[in-house]
């Protein structure tokens, strides 16, 4: 018997209708939390070649254990914040010799076509928590230690006797090309980096905030500087503004309210096509969720015309695609 291509054709026609069907009907809209593979806390997240990447710290606490089990970073992508591609762990402890354990908040930045990742983990040898940076030539790695040894370590920041002041570091370029880091749990501090990304340049300074936890963020929006941070305990997040990065900060009060399933909170705030987020952690995702296992979600943040952020309100719609430009 032989095969003539007519008989293929009503095959094809179902095969084609079945694939329309399936991209009309895929979601517009996200859900909260909007990553659910797995546990993620403590989102950091930026937009490059019109990509958001999306970096967590992996949640790994087996359930009712009331400690934070953290080894790695996972990466994330999206290019319409409702569907995000996993790119699994590109940094973890073991890649740093000088750590030993507690892979907490980072962010990650791009300079010259590097990609610079600064995270918090407990220090092997120097007592407390210490701040080391990572590199790689593509956002989504693999990342190596940059340095070595750690670019912060407690005995450095003097401003608190506690061993956990070194945590969540934020990173941001300024319109000069000057970088800055921020960092801090009880004491917000700041110094300049180098344009080579991995050593400090000058002191270390400190932000007078109120009622500052940790999980600092810096951005910018029309020429105003922004510092949003955890405030209180449990977490709320609050910010401050100013003309400068450098300050004076005003503070501006609270941007969202306590997530109620989850003592702690952590943002990110980015623009993508036209439009703010909110990217922050609750311990929303079932089963099991809670502090020690959170789950990154997604929200729409908004600006009033005197350039105050209005309250976030924390859904369990999350966002939807946005629309083609
Ligand atoms: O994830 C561990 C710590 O909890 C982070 O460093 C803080 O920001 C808080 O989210």
């Amino acid at each position: 018997m032989t095969c003539k291509p007519n008989h293929y054709r009503p095959a094809l026609a179902a095969l084609c209708f079945l694939a329309a069907l399936c991209l009309a009907t895929a979601p517009l809209r996200a859900t909260n939390p909007a990553i659910t593979d797995t546990f993620t806390a403590d989102p950091a997240a930026f937009v490059y070649q019109d990509t958001v990447y999306l970096y967590v710290g992996h949640d790994e606490s087996p359930e009712k254990n009331p400690h934070y089990l953290m080894n790695e970073w996972l990466c994330y992508s999206s290019t319409d914040m409702v569907h995000w591609e996993p790119h699994g762990s590109p940094l973890s402890v073991k890649d740093f010799t000088w750590a030993k354990a507690d892979a907490w908040a980072g962010q990650v930045i791009e300079r010259n076509g590097k990609f610079y990742w600064y995270v918090p983990m407990q220090h092997a040898t120097i007592p407390g928590k210490a701040i080391g940076v990572a590199v790689s030539d593509s956002p989504t790695g693999p990342f190596k230690d940059a340095r070595g040894s750690a670019l912060i370590t407690n005995n450095m920041t003097k401003a608190t006797n506690i061993g956990w002041d070194d945590i969540d570091p934020t990173v941001f370029i300024d319109d000069d090309g000057q970088a800055y880091l921020f960092w801090g749990n009880t004491k917000c501090y700041y110094s300049k980096l180098k344009a080579n990304m991995t050593e400090l340049d000058g002191s270390i300074q400190v932000v007078d905030l109120p009622k500052y936890t940790e999980a600092p963020w810096i951005h910018k929006h029309k020429g105003l500087y922004y510092l949003s941070y955890a405030y209180g305990f449990p977490e709320k997040t609050a910010y401050a503004t100013a003309p400068k990065i450098t300050g004076p900060w005003t503070f501006r009060g609270i941007l969202t309210e306590i997530a109620g399933n989850c003592n702690t909170n952590h943002q990110a705030i980015i623009e993508y096509k036209g439009r703010s987020y909110f990217i922050y952690h609750n311990g929303a995702m079932e089963p099991g969720g809670g502090s020690f296992r959170r789950s990154v979600c997604v929200d729409y943040l908004y600006y009033n015309p005197d350039g105050t952020m209005k309250r976030v309100w924390q859904t369990t719609e999350g966002v939807s695609v946005p629309p083609a430009q």
